[in-house]
């Protein structure tokens, strides 16, 4: 059975209202997941995620699986009791930081062989593996272990590449026990239009509760990303939900949700944030820059943060060039409050069936880019 159900749909392009049922609730899409590597969204506590409005934030099975270890984290209750968090949870399968090792990953048939990022040590995640890791770490929803291809990767690498994506997700689905925690498929292809295509008919073979866009956001333009979205979204089943995998910018949130997409998930806004870079309803703004030196302004004058509705840009600045500890915790509030207002308007218009008026003055509102 599906844990999608859908409530609207555009008439004007593939944009679709809905919702996701997990058991630690329901929640809204389309959705942004902020990211929460190592069981912790940086710089911010669960308490001000729900504040802001999160539903669902994302973990990573692979630095979860090196530090502290699953099983530790299984007898504190999973990841929701280890790290406090009430709402849903989704965990990456660690395919695609095993493929960013880069010469420290060596992959065969039977799984990925790697080494620790912290201590070198041996390491070694089988499709199996990593359902059993993501079922430790009790998260909502587990992604399957897949191999991202490289860009750009010829015709020959990309398909044997996706062939073995297909071959594990199929050991992912056997291997997986718990029916309670939501397994998706991740469709892979590199910049292989029918090649996605393909991947996505044999995974719907399978049969998953979810399915996952792989392998984009990886340096091909944004014309490509758009492309082989348009071509694997409609190969995809229209009641399962849809998540484009690392993805992104403002522009490419309201870009996806054009073409379907439900979920999206990006360290973008809680990078940028700890860089001093904040998005707002204008474009960017660089809070080091000295014409922020006497500004008494909030952030964004639209926003209804927390760090908006108390802090000028002045203050934010001085605690940013002098490294306070402060200025990641208020930066990273404001930047996450952004990309959830921007989902929960794009909701909005949705229902209302104004997506194409609202893509246009979303642009039209960016002057500081
Ligand atoms: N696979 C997995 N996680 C991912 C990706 C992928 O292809 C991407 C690509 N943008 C981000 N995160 N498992
Ligand atoms: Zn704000």
């Amino acid at each position: 059975m599906t844990p999608f159900t859908l409530h609207t749909r555009s008439s004007e392009c593939a944009a679709r209202r809905g919702e996701v049922r997990t058991r630690h609730g329901i929640f809204q899409t389309p959705v942004f997941m902020p990211v929460g590597t190592q069981a912790t969204v940086k710089a911010v506590t669960p308490e001000n995620l729900l504040e802001m409005g999160a539903g669902i934030i994302l973990g990573n099975t692979y630095h979860l699986f090196i530090r502290p270890g699953h099983e530790l984290i299984r007898r504190f209750g999973g990841l929701h009791g280890f790290m406090n968090w009430p709402g849903s949870i989704l965990t990456d399968s660690g395919g695609f930081q095993i493929f960013s090792l880069k010469d420290l990953a060596t992959i065969t048939e039977e799984g990925a062989a790697f080494r620790s990022h912290l201590d070198g040590a041996k390491l070694f995640l089988s499709p199996e593996g990593a359902v059993q890791v993501q079922e430790s770490l009790g998260s909502d929803i587990m992604m399957c272990l897949d191999t991202c291809i490289p860009y750009p990767a010829d015709r020959r690498q990309a398909q044997a590449s996706t062939d073995l994506t297909t071959r594990w997700a199929g050991r992912c689905r056997q291997a997986h026990s718990n029916r309670e925690q939501l397994l998706f498929g991740i469709v892979q292809g590199g910049m292989y239009a029918d090649m996605r295509q393909s991947a996505a008919a044999a995974l719907v073979d399978i049969g998953f509760d979810g399915y996952a866009i792989g392998g984009l956001s990886v340096g091909e333009s944004k014309t490509l990303m758009h492309e082989m979205t348009e071509a694997t979204v409609p190969a995809l089943p229209a009641d399962y939900p849809v998540y484009l995998m690392g993805v992104g910018t403002p522009a490419d949130l309201v870009e996806g949700v054009w073409r379907g997409i439900d979920m999206f998930d990006c360290v973008m806004p809680t990078r940028n944030a700890r860089n001093g870079t904040l998005f707002t309803s204008h474009g960017k703004v660089v809070i080091k820059n000295a014409r922020y030196r006497d500004d008494p302004a909030p952030l964004d004058a639209t926003c209804t943060c927390y760090t908006c509705r108390n802090y000028s840009r002045a203050y934010l600045r001085h605690l940013f060039v002098s490294r306070e500890i402060l200025s990641y915790h208020l930066n990273t509030i404001h930047n996450l409050h952004y990309y959830i207002n921007l989902m929960d308007q794009i909701r909005t218009a949705i229902e209302a069936d104004c997506y194409a008026r609202f893509r246009n003055d979303f642009y039209s509102r960016l002057t500081d880019q």
